[in-house]
């Protein structure tokens, strides 16, 4: 080859090259922009298919493309998907959306969410007790600073909520004061006692086919349960004489009699003090509600009424169905009656079964019933947040700051008035009305709202 054809072929192959490598690359970077696109496809795809698995329309088309149309928070997203999780270990809750089913717990209850608790059940062999928590996904750190409150009954075993109600009408007494004007002013969580197994489980049941409408209101559920909280107490001592187990039977019917108090309130305050030390975590203020109190006037505001008075421990006027205006005489200030020195005696003794003393009001004795807001001529004292002092306080409705009970403020399961080393109890203060009475060396004190009213069954 002459030096020209040399060259020419020497072009030829630089050309040759040169396609060569176009196409490579050309092929390499094709190549690449496949596998992004198709691992992003697969990404979204897999994301969507978890969102719409979780009840959130993500528009997801069968060829894999999508219309995304989220409009909830990630923490929301991850919630839910938790919340999902559940739900697909308990085979019983469908992973679709579905219609809030029957029984529908009130007119106004929201209807679906899909949302469900989740569901923690502890069991304590040793103590023999049980608790089960339901609770919100992610306690949400959102609104974290909305007031928080523990709503708290202790449901007694026979007719717990007076007048042929149930438990689902309970409920809708509740959703009366957590419907709060504005909404999500608070956060709300309920506390149960119910110590009937039979009454347990059926108290699961309702709240596991009711999650979405109580998820809307309730942060969280606690139930507890313990039949050795039924047990009734009473020392025997040697020198009393026996006490057999009828005389010990408390009723619906017997509960108000005199010589069944000690007894009575024993149970009720250890229920109490049981229930709570179970359920508060960080809630700030605790509201006891009987079971069978079904009405609140001013519903809607009734708990922004009592936290705006600032009061460390505060009860409302108790109705009795709509006439009687002072169902709980539990609330009162002034004095009452001392034991007679015969009683005193029986006391030193220790002979229980014949103490059937009862404290009974003296002259300068404050109830609610002595206040009528209509006979009032100056407007201060007919606010339905006017507030007057109390030395003790009732149960039916009962509301009071959650720092107190954590220093060491329990309702006392004994009279702890009246008492000594010698004897086994005093005479006065035993539960609710113990309470001021413990509150008081710790700077705390009590308060009752004569002009705001709750009632109880008639
Ligand atoms: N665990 C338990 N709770 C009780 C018992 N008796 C009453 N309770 C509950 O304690 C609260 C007050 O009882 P209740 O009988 O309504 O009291 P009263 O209306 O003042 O006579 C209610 O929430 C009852 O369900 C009991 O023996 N055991
Ligand atoms: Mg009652």
């Amino acid at each position: 080859m002459n030096k020209l054809g040399v060259k020419k072929f020497n072009v030829f192959i630089i050309i040759g090259l040169g396609i060569v490598t176009i196409i490579f690359i050309t092929n390499y970077l094709t190549n690449i922009k496949t596998d992004v696109s198709s691992s992003l496809t697969t990404s979204n795809s897999n994301s969507a298919k978890t969102l719409s698995k979780i009840g959130i329309d993500v528009g997801l088309k069968n060829d894999g493309s999508k219309e995304t149309s989220i409009v909830k928070t990630p923490s929301e997203v991850e919630a839910d998907a938790n919340a999902e999780e559940i739900a697909d270990i308990d085979n019983s809750k469908s992973t679709k959306p579905k219609p809030q089913t029957s029984p529908k717990i009130e007119d106004n209850s929201i209807t679906t969410s899909n949302k469900i608790f989740i569901k923690e059940e502890y069991i304590d062999e040793l103590y023999k007790y049980t608790k089960t928590t339901y609770k919100q996904p992610s306690s949400s750190q959102k609104d974290s600073k909305l007031p928080t409150i523990l709503i708290l009954s202790t449901i007694a075993k026979d007719d717990p909520y007076g007048n042929g109600r149930q438990f689902k009408d309970y409920i809708n007494s509740i959703n009366t004061l957590v419907n709060t004007e504005p909404t999500n002013k608070f956060k709300f969580s309920l506390g149960l006692s119910i110590n009937s197994p039979q009454n347990f489980l059926n108290l699961q049941k309702f709240i596991e086919e009711n999650d979405s409408a109580l998820f809307e209101k309730f942060e969280k559920i606690s139930l507890v349960s313990s039949e050795e909280m039924e047990k009734l107490h009473e020392v025997k001592f040697s020198n009393d004489q026996e006490l057999n187990d009828e005389d010990l039977e408390i009723n619906r019917f017997n509960r108000q009699q005199d010589n069944k108090q000690r007894i009575r309130r024993r149970i009720i305050a250890k229920n109490r003090n049981f229930l709570i030390s179970n359920t508060l975590e960080n809630e700030q203020y605790i509201i006891f509600i009987d079971s069978d109190v079904e009405k609140f006037d001013h519903s809607s505001k009734f708990i922004d009424i009592l936290i705006k008075t600032g009061k460390d421990i505060i009860v409302p006027r108790i109705y009795r169905g709509e006439s009687m205006n002072d169902y709980d005489r539990n609330s009162w200030r002034g004095e009452r009656t001392k034991p007679t020195e015969e009683q005193l005696k029986i006391m030193d003794l220790n002979l229980w079964s014949k103490f059937d003393y009862v404290p009974r009001d003296k002259e300068n004795i404050w109830h609610f019933y002595m206040f009528d807001s209509n006979s009032q001529d100056d407007e201060k004292l007919k606010a339905v947040d006017y507030s007057v002092p109390l030395d003790s306080v009732g149960g039916a409705f009962l509301f009071f700051k959650s720092i107190i009970y954590k220093q060491g403020v329990i309702f006392p399961t004994n009279y702890i008035i009246g008492t000594n080393w010698e004897r086994l109890e005093g005479y006065d203060g035993i539960e609710t009305e113990g309470i001021c009475y413990l509150a008081r060396p710790l700077g705390y004190t009590c308060w009752g709202l004569p002009n705001l009213n709750a009632y109880h069954v008639p």
